[in-house]
């Protein structure tokens, strides 16, 4: 069967490798038509051809375009399509699509410099080739090396709020299928890891074929990498590839144990079952049939190498749930954020996993901008919002004035709102407004506020958002210094990093938690997801050098108070429980750790 959709993409690939042949644009045009038409058409060409309707009679769908039509439905291949891609190569369809290049270009490039892939244009650019040829020059060189950049970027690893914006209708667009039962992501994005690589989606389901058709017909399907019984794989045209697994009732939490991983916490539960008799796999928990050979790997290896348990698997014992498997190697069931192999499994066996810490939890946001500074909203809008989240306090933190370009507060403008929090706090006894306000840590580890004003504020959060490429040695001076200020509460972002954007800044982590532990500053876990700073392993790492954190959003608008849960996960990646984490504090408590009034 063939969808619109992929009858769409064949069609769109003519009319892209004619352009690059420099063909008549009207014939060209004739195809961009024809894709508009079929990807706005409700009814299955593949139905009508059966039917013999008249394609012709279809906007934009001439003689021509009806029998290359007709002959893709039939023979499932389109001889004009084939013809083509001997001719150019069907690669060169990526380059024409980089920023800067179209169909002359790609062809340019194509035939002045044998240039055929991605790759190769890297290379070339690299070279200084490009910017030799006719047309060219370093400027569009330089943009089409960006734009390469970005291609890849594109194919690498996915920030998690990105991956929530793809998997979420895709979910509800397999549920509402009858036949799926239940459908799951599994893998990192399901850990809530900072960033994934691919989605992978269990399906409950008796039936597969019609759960793995609809999953292959998903609109945003760009490729149909595999497609079997029970296993299906795709590239949606984000870039991002989804796998997908469909899974009788009796493997399901086998299954979701197994593709949630990660692959090293599956390790360790297959040694622990194989020292209990029992072999693990995603079909279930089995009992094993013979004793290993005398000769045969110690259960380490044996429990690395993935083919050698189901050969010798005996009746099953567990399999349709998570707590069930994990019940069959003795152990409670494990949350996903903790299953990275990092004493999870020792401490579950103990009976000591940690009690982490939930978005119900918090009391309050500690990082937020308003109209004052680069905000979008209001003191009192964000008020509002805190409210609505039953938060007991807030911290309104506008940047001071080393941002000049997006006009921080100086300290008279900073007077002038604590006029009006005043006036505010007044009107809303139900939650404390903390004066507060994100001062600039400068070159020097000076801050950007007169001491008399920082002595005024309730909460001092200081933060790095310039020299972001000094040497470690000086970085780590420069932000020693600023947490020794008397004044200084709470450590933003600390390292700076931007996912997939900005490293972190280079300085001693260590001596940066252990000196903000000792002069009662707290490090920052910002939960936007393009942040994500302090990160799991480095939040283990405070905790175990006794620092406290706080989660903030850094909300530049109402709806950001929304992006809590992002530092929530992170927060339960790092085992951090509620007495780890400031904002999770009563009212009077927080205020009494900080010794605010
Ligand atoms: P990703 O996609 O790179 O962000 O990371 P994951 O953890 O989602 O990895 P992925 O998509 O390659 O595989 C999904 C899960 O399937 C993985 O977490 C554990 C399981 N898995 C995959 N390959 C293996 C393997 O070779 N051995 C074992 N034990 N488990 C595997
Ligand atoms: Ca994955
Ligand atoms: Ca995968
Ligand atoms: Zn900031």
């Amino acid at each position: 069967m063939i969808e619109n959709i992929e009858i769409a993409k064949q069609l769109d690939e003519v009319g892209d490798l004619l352009e690059i042949q420099e063909a008549n644009p009207f014939r060209v045009r004739a195809y961009r038509n024809a894709v508009r038409t079929i990807t706005e058409l409700a009814t299955p060409l593949e139905r009508m051809v059966a039917d013999e309707e008249d394609l012709t009679a279809l906007p934009g769908i001439g003689k021509e375009l009806s029998r290359h039509i007709t002959e893709l439905v039939t023979t499932g291949e389109m001889g004009v399509l084939a013809e083509l891609r001997e001719d150019v190569p069907s690669t060169l369809v990526q380059i024409m699509r980089l920023p800067g290049v179209g169909p002359k270009s790609a062809r340019k490039l194509w035939h002045e410099l044998g240039v055929e892939t991605v790759e190769e244009l890297k290379s070339a650019a690299e070279e200084g080739r490009v910017s030799e040829l006719k047309g060219f020059g370093e400027k569009k060189q330089a943009l089409i090396l960006s734009g390469i950049e970005q291609f890849h970027r594109h194919s690498a690893r996915y920030r998690l709020d990105e991956a929530d914006r793809f998997a979420a209708p895709l979910l509800e667009y397999l549920s509402a299928l009858g036949e799926a039962e239940k459908v799951e992501v599994a893998g990192s994005y399901r850990r809530r890891c900072e960033t994934v690589g691919d989605i992978d989606i269990l399906v409950l389901s008796s039936a597969p074929e019609p759960v793995m058709e609809r999953f292959v017909s998903y609109p945003s399907v760009e490729k149909v990498l595999a497609a079997g019984g029970t296993r299906g794989s795709v590239v949606l045209r984000s870039g991002l590839q989804v796998d997908l697994r469909v899974v009788p009732a009796e493997s399901y939490g086998a299954a979701l144990v197994y593709f949630t991983g990660s692959k090293e916490h599956n390790i360790r539960l297959r040694k622990r079952a194989l020292d209990r008799g029992l072999t693990v796999s995603e079909y279930g928990v089995f009992e094993l049939l013979e004793t290993p050979e005398p000769e045969a790997k110690p259960a380490e290896a044996e429990a690395e190498s993935e083919d050698a348990a189901p050969r010798r698997a005996g009746r099953q014992v567990a399999g349709r749930t998570e707590k069930e498997v994990y019940g069959a190697v003795e152990l409670p069931y494990i949350i996903p954020e903790l299953r990275e192999a990092r004493g999870e499994i020792a401490a579950a066996e103990a009976g000591e996993l940690p009690d982490l810490v939930n978005l119900d939890d918090l009391r309050g946001d500690l990082q937020m901008h308003s109209t004052w500074s680069d905000g979008k909203n209001s003191i009192e809008e964000m008020l509002d919002g805190c409210v609505e989240r039953g938060y007991e306090y807030f911290a309104i933190t506008d940047h001071s004035k080393a941002l000049a370009m997006i006009e921080g507060l100086d300290e008279e403008g900073l007077q002038r709102q604590f006029g009006e929090i005043e006036e505010l706090s007044g009107r809303h006894p139900e939650i404390r407004i903390l004066r507060s306000m994100e001062v600039d840590i400068l070159a020097d580890g000076t801050l950007d506020l007169a001491d008399e004003m920082l002595e005024a504020l309730d909460l001092v959060v200081i933060s790095i958002h310039s020299m972001f490429s000094l040497p470690a040695a000086r970085q780590t001076e420069r932000v020693l210094k600023a947490l020794q200020h008397p004044a200084a509460d709470v450590l933003a972002h600390p390292t700076a990093r931007l996912i997939n954007k900005r490293e972190p800044v280079d300085f001693d982590l260590e001596q940066v938690i252990a000196c903000a532990a000792e002069n009662r500053v707290a490090l920052e876990l910002n939960a936007n997801p393009h942040r994500l700073d302090l990160k799991d392993t480095q939040l283990m790492l405070a905790k175990s050098l006794g620092a406290k954190v706080v989660i903030s959003t850094d909300a530049h608008r109402v709806a950001d108070l929304a992006l809590m849960p992002y530092g929530v996960e992170q927060a339960r990646r790092a085992w951090l429980e509620k007495g780890d984490v400031l904002n999770a504090f009563p009212r009077e408590d927080f205020l009494d750790y900080f010794g605010i009034e």
